[in-house]
């Protein structure tokens, strides 16, 4: 490299260390729901969530419900999105499940099951593994995978996507979000591998589950899911190295870094090389707007 070259090599390659740097946490997945109510009795009264906050925005014609298993300053949740008059979606073939840990799959399952829940995978273990699991939809056709452990403090503990290249994906978001790969699990029996990130580890904290299915390069995104949120001390940073990644490995910034007109929190938001959606939100921002 001549001196010209790693001068103008060196800030990108400095930029490119602020995520691991910087105080990253998964604070929620936004997705749409047909029946807010509908919606928030089951997830209270089948599979254990508390019912955190709600808002009504009737000027742009939606509502919201956050729920989760403890407070959002420290816990992972669901934001649900109520359209006024929508009342279903289409969940597309990419969106693969969240998932719940219990230390009794088989109680929860049945606890699903007597609040007429759809049990679509009897508990059991995975197919080419040990775990024990089961598969339940929640009233609009979300999965939900529950997972036996013992207990834990983040027990809402995956997104699960499916993606095209499994190893551009771990990659852009290994740079791009300062993500870890905590393991990746390889089923060739099942014609399937999967890629485990998170910023701690597995049974502390929620983490992103990438699925690649052999041969399968394209999903249908439908337009229920929406976009997972992550914690930030500077938008603008992250957005840079974002963009940077972008260039080398796809996606794009969709939203310019920047505060929400009218909420004052700083956000940005991108793409990922399938086009899944990921915001970035301040830290401050965020907690100021809990309280
Ligand atoms: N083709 C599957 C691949 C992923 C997969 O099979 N995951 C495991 C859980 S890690 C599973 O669903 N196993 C089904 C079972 O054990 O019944 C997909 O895209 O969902």
């Amino acid at each position: 490299m001549s001196e010209a070259e790693a001068k103008s090599a060196a800030p990108s390659a400095e930029i490119l260390e602020w995520p691991k740097k910087d105080n990253r946490r998964l604070l929620h997945a936004v997705y749409r729901v047909g029946d807010l109510d509908r919606t928030i009795k089951f997830y209270t009264e089948a599979l254990g969530m508390k019912l955190l906050r709600k808002r009504d925005i009737p000027e742009e014609k939606y509502s919201n419900a956050f729920l989760g298993f403890g407070p959002e300053e420290s816990h992972f949740v669901v934001e649900l999105t109520y359209n006024y008059g929508v009342s279903s979606y289409d969940i597309g073939t990419g969106f693969g499940h969240f998932a719940i840990a219990t230390p009794d799959v088989k109680k929860l399952v049945e606890e699903v099951r007597a609040k007429g829940g759809n049990v679509t995978r009897e508990p059991g273990p995975v197919k080419g593994g040990n775990s024990i699991i089961a598969f339940v939809k929640d009233p609009d056709g979300y999965t939900f995978e529950i997972i036996q452990r013992p207990s834990t403090p983040e027990p809402l503990c995956q997104v699960m996507l499916r993606v095209g290249d499994l190893e551009r994906s771990i990659k852009f978001y290994e740079k791009a979000l300062g993500l870890k790969l905590l393991r990746t699990i390889e089923r060739p029996e099942y014609k399937y591998n999967i890629a485990i990130l998170g910023y701690a580890e597995e049974d502390q904290t929620t983490i992103l589950e990438l699925t690649y299915n052999y041969g399968v390069t394209e999903y249908t995104k439908g337009n229920a899911y929406a976009q997972i949120a992550i914690g930030t001390d500077d938008v603008y940073k992250s957005a840079e190295v974002v963009n940077l990644v972008t260039q080398e490995l796809g996606g794009k910034i969709t939203r310019q870094p920047g505060p929400i007109p009218g909420l004052n929190t700083k956000i940005t938001s991108f793409l990922d090389p399938d086009g899944w959606k990921t915001v970035l939100v301040d830290n401050e921002d965020f907690l100021k707007e809990l309280q």
